[in-house]
């Protein structure tokens, strides 16, 4: 089985999970910075100061309150694993396992301090340049991910942040800023993480009213403007520019035969997958939105220079997170899925990770393959891996089989859909360096090639060590995926 000769190999990482040094060199704070997660299952914390200046936690900040740092908390996030001071190492250690690329994305409110101005921070592009001539050394292709799970808090404060119309603006403004800034240096990437999660984790999770459709969906749209214009100012800005979608890929099988699981099903891939790939790659809302609207009662503010916008600002690529596989069931069942959010029934004939994720790679196949007749465009996994507990030996050695068993399955599910004639242009690891968990706010669901000593309380030296998939991922780049 065969990987294309120019194949982009690497890893993928965020910068509020690994970045750190979140008050550093004139950064704004985002929700992350004011964020406690402890342990597994722990819901998420915002730490704020009301109105009368007590302080107070809660899921959200209420109205009145403002976002604070509160002296006897841990944030996670705040130090992460200081990628910020400690990039210069981690890229030379991810060229040494040969990466072609490595997926990153840029702190918005290190850019955009509060998210409104006029004038960017100059320290801030400052960092992303040296990192970006950093991997140029390499020969490191960087991706860059515009918005991952991060704004700056000001603009959720102020302007109630994607809920507001005027976000677009905010982020054509922050975008155009790097596409000029980074000319030359970066011609890869991908506008907003894991779009669809707004809409998906609505309807796995909370038992959802209309008004948080509604919400949902009007941000998703607002969304989708600010992706397709920024679509539209890369390649003006640069030819060279290539700019893809990025979709959290769950691959959902029906639990029975039932032609009612099945229809619930295909229900299920266009509310929280086809939706927003349909609009970022076809250009246009797909005929089921309507009906998914209806359900809901949704009434949404789109404009016919937003339907034009959407028409003009179609991606280049289609990009994904590939990490499980789900089953979908309109019957009572005894067997759930847990993990850190509700994913709904157990499949029987898979085996699920300590955060009951499910081990799928036919699943990775599956959606591949769904997905290149669908879209026609080239197609990139832009993360998947394995997150479990590491443990080091007495000699300091980490022996992850599990996880090389893990990423082994999955590369190969790549290279039969590439036998198939997918389009598969790329592959980035996710977490290839170990870093803060998003869901969770763990260190200890590490999905790294790279252990870094930190631990789910904040202690560790944040000293790199190569773990046994690091060398396993090096010759696989370096046999171009044939030694797996
Ligand atoms: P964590 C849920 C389901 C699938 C992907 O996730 C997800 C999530 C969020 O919990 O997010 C992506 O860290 C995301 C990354 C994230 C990674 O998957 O919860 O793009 O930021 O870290 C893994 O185990």
């Amino acid at each position: 089985m065969q990987f294309p000769a120019d194949f982009y190999w690497g890893g993928a990482t965020a910068a509020n999970q690994c970045e750190g040094a979140y008050d550093v060199d004139g950064r704004g704070l985002t929700m992350k910075d004011i964020t406690t997660m402890g342990g597994l299952n722990q819901r998420r914390q915002v730490t704020y100061l009301q109105a009368d200046g007590t302080p107070g936690k809660g899921d959200s900040i209420p109205a009145g309150a403002h976002g604070a740092v509160l002296p006897d908390d841990y944030y996670p996030n705040q130090t992460s694993i200081d990628f910020y001071h400690r990039y210069q190492e981690d890229i030379a250690l991810f060229a040494e396992m040969g990466f072609k690329m490595y997926r990153m994305s840029i702190s918005w409110s290190r850019i955009f301090p509060r998210g409104d101005e006029n004038e960017p921070n100059q320290a801030g592009l400052d960092f992303y340049r040296r990192v970006f001539e950093t991997l140029k050394k390499y020969e490191i292709e960087p991706l860059v991910t515009i918005s991952h799970f991060d704004m700056p808090l000001y603009l959720e404060e102020t302007y109630g942040g994607w809920n507001d119309r005027r976000m677009i603006g905010f982020y054509q403004h922050y975008a155009e800023t790097l596409f000029t800034a980074y000319r030359g240096l970066v011609k890869h990437w991908i506008t907003f993480n894991e779009i669809n999660n707004t809409i998906m984790f609505l309807a796995l999770r909370a038992k959802a009213g209309d008004a948080d459709y509604q919400r949902a969906y009007q941000q998703l749209h607002y969304q989708f403007v600010a992706s397709a214009l920024a679509v539209q100012q890369a390649h003006a800005i640069d030819g060279e520019n290539k700019v893809g979608c990025m979709i959290c890929g769950i691959t959902s099988y029906p639990l029975t035969c039932d032609p009612a699981d099945v229809l619930q099903n295909r229900y299920v891939w266009e509310q929280n997958i086809y939706y927003c790939g349909d609009v970022q790659c076809q250009g246009q809302y797909p005929t089921y939105a309507r009906r998914l609207w209806n359900e809901h009662q949704v009434d949404l503010d789109i404009t016919d220079s937003d339907l034009e916008a959407l028409k003009a600002g179609t991606v280049d690529w289609y990009t994904f997170s590939y990490y499980m596989s789900t089953a979908v069931t309109t019957h009572e069942v005894s067997a759930t899925v847990g993990g850190n959010f509700s994913m709904g029934a157990r499949n029987p004939y898979l085996q699920y990770s300590e955060w009951e994720w499910a081990d799928d790679p036919a699943g990775l196949q599956y959606y591949l393959e769904l997905m290149n007749d669908r879209y026609h465009l080239p197609l990139m996994v832009v993360e998947n891996g394995l997150g479990a507990k590491d443990y080091l030996t007495v000699d300091g050695q980490i022996h992850d089989v599990y996880r090389i068993s893990y990423l082994r399955k999955h590369i190969q599910a790549m290279a039969t859909a590439i036998h198939h004639g997918v389009k598969l242009i790329g592959y980035t690891s996710w977490g290839c360096i170990d870093l803060v968990s998003a869901g969770t706010g763990q260190m200890s669901k590490r999905y790294g090639l790279i252990y870094v000593d930190r631990q789910d309380d904040g202690s560790g030296t944040l000293a790199r060590i190569p773990k046994d998939s690091f060398y396993w991922y090096q010759r696989v780049i370096a046999s171009n995926g044939q030694d797996l």
